[in-house]
């Protein structure tokens, strides 16, 4: 694994390269995904029954669009692994445990002057799942996904994922989605899944918010429907940064790296050191473990696209790269992390101390596997409780608590030229409407 030193060219250079894993960097798909998401809108079922004809060379109709509950026993039966249910069943209730701790309740404020305000909160009423087909069709994101949603009270919750040819829906997912609660699932994937659940089709209902990963499609779709839907945040491949100083552990430190480097040839594997030491001898286990690995070809390819192993002089100098890169998994590998952590401003998630390692945080520990990626973690937050919410004020007054703000209000509205509004607060207090302007 490359090692390179740190200073402000080698940071220009790699912050410059990170930048390119955009999504925002796809226009050459967009004229294909606004064709299908027109074609979706203007000719509902029968334009995603001819696209996943076409794209999954499976044979969907209205009749067999719905995943039956025949389809879901079956799919318990089929696993490759039948422990899995269990392990699916832990992993699900320490997810629910800590998304449970996300809630928030409406509140009301009520004064002696008989004025209320507060604020409802509401769960959406319908949400779509995307879950990807193929090799990354991930139970443990369906869970991600799918738990916050029912923790905060959705009504419905609809999954779309692609079929294979013999129109069957992978195994793995059909489970965790049954676990989790998934209300309905269709055979349908895509950006012409992204349109039926954004614009409704004869099959699927239009939800409120679409969630889930999925290829540049399904992103850049998700990207165009965001304003008549609402979206999560577009994810982006994966990363992690690993930051630490001598006492640090090279064997943890490369096998970490590769966890998330594994996941696709654009993922990010990043370890930021002050230590020469560690830095040489993480490049050594990352070159070993890569020869034993299964997935080396991905691991070879991601390593040399985006994986680094950069020496800073100072902490000050790791923390400031790790500010700015905001990766999506930050593990913190120092003397004392909890230290590091509090001038550590940007990232998705944090891992502190050794036995802290990213893939306990991707299917067990229960914070949410769906995080900001692409330097987002300066705005963005892990997927949560607050996706699947929305909230309305609450205001209600009595002529006793209107009456003292009734000037004000009319004269801010006056100022504004909006003597209609000044009016509608005027007629609650004067009977005579002739000097209404
Ligand atoms: N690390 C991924 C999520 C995942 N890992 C699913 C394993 N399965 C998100 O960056
Ligand atoms: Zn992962």
């Amino acid at each position: 694994m490359r090692i390179v030193k740190l200073d402000d060219t080698s940071k220009k250079n790699i912050l410059n390269d990170l930048l390119k894993r955009s999504p925002n960097n796809y226009d050459k798909y967009a004229d294909s995904v606004n064709e299908i998401l027109q074609n979706v809108k203007e000719n509902g079922n029968k334009a995603l029954f001819d696209y996943t004809l076409k794209f999954d060379k499976a044979d969907i109709s209205a009749e067999n669009i719905k995943v039956t509950k025949e389809e879901i026993e079956e799919a318990y039966n089929s696993l490759e692994n039948p422990e899995l249910v269990d392990i699916i069943k832990k992993s699900l209730k320490n997810i629910k445990d800590y998304h449970e701790k996300q809630k928030q309740y409406s509140w009301f404020d009520s004064k002696t002057d008989g004025s209320i305000l507060g604020q409802k909160v509401t769960a959406l009423a319908r949400v779509g799942v995307y879950v990807p087909g193929g090799k990354a069709a991930y139970p443990s994101s369906v869970l991600m996904n799918v738990i916050p949603a029912k923790v905060a009270g959705v009504d419905e919750i609809v999954m779309v994922t692609p079929p294979g040819k013999d129109g069957k829906v992978n195994p793995n997912t059909l489970v965790a989605a049954n676990e989790a609660g998934v209300d309905v699932i269709y055979k349908v994937g895509g950006a012409q899944a992204i349109a039926a659940l954004a614009y409704g089709t004869e099959s699927i209902k239009k939800v409120d918010k679409i969630v889930g990963p999925g290829n540049i499609y399904v992103a850049l779709a998700k990207k165009a429907v965001f304003g008549y839907v609402s979206i999560d945040s577009v994810a982006g491949p994966s990363e992690i940064m690993v930051i630490a100083d001598e006492s640090a552990n090279p064997r943890y430190v490369a096998a970490d790296l590769l966890s998330q480097a594994e996941h696709d040839e654009l993922a990010s594997a990043i370890l930021v050191t002050t230590s020469t030491e560690l830095a040489n001898e993480v490049s050594k286990w990352v070159d070993f473990f890569v020869s034993k690995l299964k997935r080396n070809e991905i691991l070879t390819k991601s390593l040399e696209n985006y994986g680094y192993i950069l020496v800073a002089d100072n902490m000050e100098d790791v923390i400031d790269i790790a500010n700015e890169i905001a990766s999506e998994h930050l593990e913190i590998l120092t003397t004392n992390p909890f230290d590091t952590m509090t001038r550590v401003r940007n990232a998705g998630a944090i891992f502190l101390g050794e036995y802290s390692s990213e893939p306990l945080g991707d299917y067990f520990a229960g914070p949410n596997h769906v995080l900001p990626t692409n330097g987002t973690a300066k705005f963005f937050s892990p997927l949560s409780v607050d996706d699947f919410i929305k909230k309305s004020s609450i205001i209600s007054f009595s002529r006793e608590a209107l009456m003292p703000l009734s000037d004000d209000i009319q004269k801010f509205a006056k100022a504004e030229g909006l003597t209609a509004h000044a009016n509608s607060i005027r007629v609650r207090f004067e009977e005579d409407d002739n000097n209404c302007q």
